[in-house]
């Protein structure tokens, strides 16, 4: 038989379908509280019973008693407070013993919260006693002292219907489905497997040896709901594990997701996983090195021992249910050309290793990854993912006066671009956007904003398909050249070119006989005559037209950019 559910039973919040369907209806009457990522999640789990013995959220005893020693208030070990964080105007208009509908961004009800509490919490005690520190560089700590509201409500759930997800439905198997598909293949011994990173020849090699050690087939359960900012998305993480299951003994592994937001919370957030797996049937749980950890604190020292979290789960081995397997790094010797636990290193292996930073350099350079390291095909995927920088999206942000010669640079750099290469480049130019993009706008300071606001995002978009965006707006204002700087920089590079050529010769050169026409008064808001241009402070490149020939200029340009490596 599986192991035992955490309290005895499995808890699942769900009603039978025609409840469910009548308190459906019913819940368009209630209050209504849209959950954010964390609280989904949350939900998810306390539902189909992945967070049993719990039937809610915390109300203010067991608060007190997880946060202060990771036990409910009738005892049962629990480590993380799994609460409903509310702002104090939507509290305020609850009263005990209220019903209210807890709906998804798109406003599907998918559970009603009779509330038992509704309570302050000590936002600043909770981060000191269940994370061990209040310094904002824990995610955990920065989303609870700054992110989450001031009310906890606490009550029991009765779910309406799961929070839908169209993204690798067949790999999320609830509890109860994980715990029958163990039945059907006769599994019974089972080893589960955290992880939030893309798995590598090390993990296969770890998980393996411990399977055989306690001699149990292998869960691989990553988490899927929320890990630590920064981390590679599920989307590519689950395509790698996805490749990798395939180099696992047949009828030896299985992967499933998990909807977890992760705290990063170290060894209690450990204990926590140990607890969910053993929720979702596995006998064993894997514990490494640095479980749940989130790296160094704002003085450059580690949140937590990395053997704290085995350390912790050993004290209540007995108690949990659930065999804990702690586990080494592996590493790679070379001269064995095999994979060993670090402590099992001799003096005169040669250890080699790629940590995750050096991996995501070597993407970026689009430099070799080693076999010994991991698996091509999980290589092929990373690297659609994380493509070269010479193969990553740009935008060149051209700025500078009416007649200054943006336009003209632009499309020379254009025509370079395209003679040496197949990269897809949009072109926005200033005129050309006005005429659609942003048709209807005029030269207000709120105006111009917007127009440069979305020249921005449309370059963001393009950048994060890989393409080049090429823009040349006067863009006036520094605040807005800021914002368009901001969205594309969070797919690629913003490469800010000033063309200084100055206002005399833009005005002596006045193609479109604006100059004359703002001087005479006909044009109000011109700028440089009477609407400001500031001067951009720091710009990856300047260009004078009047110092140099556009085709140096565009030359000056492609050159920049092979320097840097993304062309
Ligand atoms: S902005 O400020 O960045 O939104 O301007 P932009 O979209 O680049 O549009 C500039 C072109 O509009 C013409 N034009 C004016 N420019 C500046 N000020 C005023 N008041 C104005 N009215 C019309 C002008 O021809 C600009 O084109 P370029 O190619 O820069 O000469």
């Amino acid at each position: 038989a599986l192991v035992a559910p955490h309290g005895g039973v499995l808890r699942e919040l769900y009603l039978p379908p025609e409840e469910a369907e009548a308190l459906k209806r019913r819940s368009a009457s209630l209050p209504q509280w849209t959950l954010n990522q964390r609280q989904l999640c949350d939900l998810e789990l306390l539902l189909n019973g992945g967070f049993s013995p719990l039937q809610g959220f915390l109300g203010r005893a067991d608060y007190d008693g997880v946060v202060a020693h990771m036990r409910l208030a009738d005892g049962t070990l629990w480590p993380i407070p799994i609460t409903l964080d509310v702002d104090e105007a939507f509290a305020a208009s609850l009263a005990e013993g209220a019903e209210i509908s807890l709906n998804d961004t798109q406003g599907t009800p998918l559970a009603v919260l009779t509330v038992e509490d509704i309570y302050f919490p000590d936002h600043l005690a909770e981060a000191r006693q269940v994370f061990g520190t209040t310094d904002r560089t824990h995610p955990g700590v920065a989303e609870l002292l700054d992110r989450t509201g001031s009310v906890y409500l606490g009550g029991k759930l009765k779910g309406i219907q799961a929070p839908s997800h169209y993204d690798f439905s067949t790999l999320r198997l609830g509890p109860r489905q994980l715990r029958e598909w163990f039945a059907e293949q006769g599994w019974h011994r089972i080893v589960a497997f955290q992880t939030r990173n893309p798995m590598h020849r090390a993990h296969r090699e770890l998980t393996l040896r411990a399977a055989e050690k306690v001699g149990a087939k292998l869960l691989i359960q990553p988490s899927v709901g929320r890990t630590k900012p920064g981390d590679v998305d599920h989307y590519t993480r689950v395509r790698c594990y996805r490749a990798l299951i395939e180099h696992y003994p047949k009828q030896h592994a299985t992967l499933s997701l998990l909807p977890l937001a992760m705290r990063m919370g170290g060894p209690r957030e450990a204990l926590w996983h140990a607890i969910i797996r053993k929720n979702h049937g596995a006998s064993h749980f894997i514990v490494g090195r640095d479980h749940a950890g989130p790296g160094k604190d704002s003085q450059g020292k580690p949140f937590y021992d990395p053997y704290a979290a085995q350390e912790l789960l050993a004290r209540h081995q007995d108690e949990l249910g659930i065999g804990i397997v702690p586990f080494p790094a592996m590493v790679y010797a070379a001269n064995r050309d095999t994979y060993l636990p670090q402590t099992e290193v001799e003096p005169h292996d040669e250890v080699r290793d790629i940590s995750g930073t050096e991996l995501r350099r070597r993407l970026h350079q689009g430099e070799a990854i080693p076999e010994w390291f991991t698996f091509p095909e999980v290589v092929k995927i990373l690297r659609e993912r994380h493509p070269a920088r010479a193969q990553q999206g740009f935008a060149l942000f051209f700025t500078g006066l009416s007649g200054s010669g943006k336009s003209t640079v632009a499309q020379a750099v254009l025509a370079r671009l395209l003679e040496t290469g197949s990269r897809p480049v949009t072109v926005l130019d200033g005129d050309e956007v006005r005429r659609h993009l942003s048709k209807g706008l005029g030269f207000s300071r709120e105006d111009r904003n917007a127009n440069i606001t979305r020249i921005g995002y449309v370059a963001s978009e393009v950048v994060r398909h890989g393409g080049i965006a090429i823009c040349a707006p006067i863009a006036p204002y520094a605040e807005a050249r800021t914002e368009a700087r901001q969205l594309v920089q969070s797919h690629g590079r913003f490469v800010e070119i000033h063309v200084s050529t100055p206002l005399e010769v833009c005005e002596s050169r006045d193609r479109k006989g604006l100059y004359a026409a703002a001087r005479a008064g006909k044009i109000k808001g011109f700028t440089g005559i009477d609407d400001p241009y500031e001067t951009p402070a720091a710009p990856e490149l300047r260009l004078d037209t009047s110092a140099i020939s556009v085709a140096d200029a565009a030359e000056h340009v492609v050159a920049w950019l092979r320097e840097q490596g993304l062309v």
